[in-house]
């Protein structure tokens, strides 16, 4: 059994969440409490006891763009990456420079002087960049969507910021919320707000 250490508002969890979904594998949900983490969370995943955390089989995996792939891997269909190991890499390429959105989505959420701005520049690059593509992992969803996805939903629908002028990013939203993966989590961000 597949347990996952988990906090619903937090979108690197959400990244598990949606790969677990995908691949419709059972699992037990331990939920955490960011605010008050237990110390057995810090031996899991040192040093800042930080989630999410697969566990399978008393086997720990903390990061998630690891668990996801480790989940891509070790439950193979339906597949989140392309054959092509090309492809591949520039699905991998995607996720390693999620940075570049997440540090300004982390700054505007601290409303450090500036963020604003930064963040629009990075929406504007992914708005280009999914001009050019049906979905961030290429021709189908995968790993590089999900890496990027609870990011969106979370600046759309709990901090309101307005999409509308993305037109390639609102496009790929609304395609990938017609998956259940994705309306599930759509689903705990309204959960959030509530
Ligand atoms: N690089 C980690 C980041 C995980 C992360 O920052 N999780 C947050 C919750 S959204 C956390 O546990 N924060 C507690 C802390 O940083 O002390 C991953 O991709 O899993």
């Amino acid at each position: 059994m597949l347990t996952l250490y988990d906090a619903p508002r937090c979108p690197y969890c959400a990244r598990a969440r949606i790969v677990l979904a995908e691949k419709d594998v059972p699992y037990e949900t331990v939920t955490i409490d960011l605010a008050s983490r237990p110390a057995w969370l810090f031996e899991h995943n040192p040093p800042h006891g930080r989630v999410p955390v697969l566990e399978e089989d008393g086997w720990v995996l903390p990061e998630s763009a690891v668990i996801d792939e480790y989940l891509d891997e070790r439950f193979p269909e339906p597949p989140l990456l392309p054959s092509d190991p090309a492809a591949r890499a520039a699905a991998r390429f995607v996720v390693f420079r999620f940075d570049d959105l997440g540090k300004p989505y982390y700054a505007f959420r601290r409303e450090e002087p500036g963020a604003a701005t930064r963040l629009t520049e990075a929406l504007r690059a992914l708005d280009a960049f999914l001009d050019g593509t049906p979905y961030l992992t290429g021709d189908a969803f995968g790993l590089a969507d999900i890496a990027y996805l609870p990011w969106l939903l979370r600046l759309r629908d709990l901090l309101g910021f307005p999409l509308e002028p993305y037109p390639a990013i609102a496009r790929w939203l609304d395609v990938c919320e017609g998956r259940p993966s994705v309306a599930a989590e759509v689903e705990t961000v309204a959960s959030l707000a509530a």
